[in-house]
């Protein structure tokens, strides 16, 4: 197909470290995350097959599912964890792209009626409302195996060791001991008579939500061909921002307003969920989220001042509002 022939094949044209290097140098979080934002925007829209044939259907609800919206938290965590060790941007890009991918399709997957059975997401209708269910669940379909489709092509990586190796990391963080499984065991706490205790709903969120975090994490150091020591900072602070991550998920859920968070909230505490703060409650819930930032920083100082925006993230995780 000609889509392919192009954006999946086309060589490396960045200057190796060198753009990395200015995501690192932006003047502030905001700026840094704009900027990961557009170029992800655009990787995105090569990436994706344009609408054409008789399947366009498809292919406009992929690009509906993943463009012109969401923070882009992930594929930021790529590309400014490469950035630390200096790694060719076009192979962070394009992990960054493979991992919104999986988490775009994670959406869509969750929104459907058998699952949230949700109307809105990222301010707009979700897929099923917005096209219909079997095309919904298609495009999920596209977008996983789409991500892996951009992974193991040499364009990402020329080291067919690391790219294996990108591979292996997303589809373990994304399968069934991963966001999958944490999304089976959210599905089986639903349906027992007595709600989980802390250590169970901890490793749910840390599979369900967690796991492609500290995914994208890992993806970064590997393009960088980080060494152990590098490796393992980043493992134990992605482990720690995606469980912030989820508590600071759940207190939006009792404490957002939907025109801000851009989907429906209230609903999960309505139904017994927001497991963090029905254990911890809201006070406790926000002490152990700052708690898990400030460890998650901690695991930063490796890196000193180069690590300043990840060490901002972590902030701005359990402080946003959507
Ligand atoms: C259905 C296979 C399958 C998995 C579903 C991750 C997941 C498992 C579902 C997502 C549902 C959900 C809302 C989980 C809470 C945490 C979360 C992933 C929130 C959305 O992530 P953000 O805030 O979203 O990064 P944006 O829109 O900014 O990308």
């Amino acid at each position: 197909m000609d889509w392919q022939a192009s954006p999946l094949r086309e060589p490396s044209k960045a200057v190796p470290g060198a753009a990395a290097a200015t995501l690192l140098d932006a003047p502030s979080l905001a700026v840094a995350m704009e900027a990961a934002a557009a170029a992800m925007e655009t990787t995105l829209d090569r990436l994706l097959p344009p609408p054409a044939g008789p399947e366009a259907g498809l292919y406009e609800a992929m690009r509906y599912a993943s463009l012109g919206g969401g923070k882009r938290l992930r594929p930021f965590l790529v590309l400014a964890s490469a950035a630390l060790f200096s790694a060719d941007e076009t192979g962070a890009r394009r992990a960054g792209a493979a991992i919104e991918m999986i988490h775009c399709y994670s959406l869509i997957h969750d929104d459907l009626p058998c699952m949230d059975d949700d109307n809105l997401r990222r301010g707009r209708p979700t897929v099923h409302k917005a096209f219909d269910e079997a095309t919904a669940v298609l495009a999920g379909d596209g977008l996983l195996t789409l991500a892996f489709e951009v992974l193991a092509a040499p364009e990402t990586d020329a080291d067919a060791a690391i790219r294996a190796a990108l591979v292996v990391e997303l589809a373990r963080a994304a399968g069934a001991h991963g966001m999958v499984g944490g999304q089976a065991l959210d599905l089986a706490a639903e349906c027992r008579a007595a709600p989980f205790a802390l250590p169970e709903v901890t490793r749910l969120q840390q599979w369900k939500t967690g796991a492609l975090i500290a995914a994208a994490c890992q993806m970064g150091a590997l393009l960088g061909r980080a060494d152990e020591t590098a490796r393992q900072a980043l493992k134990a602070y992605g482990r720690d921002l995606g469980l912030a991550f989820q508590i600071a998920d759940d207190l939006l859920d009792v404490e957002g307003e939907t025109a801000t968070v851009g989907k429906t909230v209230g609903k999960d505490a309505a139904q017994g969920k927001a497991p963090f703060v029905s254990l911890l409650g809201i006070e406790e819930a926000h002490c152990k989220a700052d708690a898990l930032v400030a460890e998650a920083a901690r695991h930063l100082a490796p890196f000193g001042a180069k690590a300043r925006l990840l060490g901002e993230l972590a902030a701005f995780v359990v402080n946003r509002r959507s």
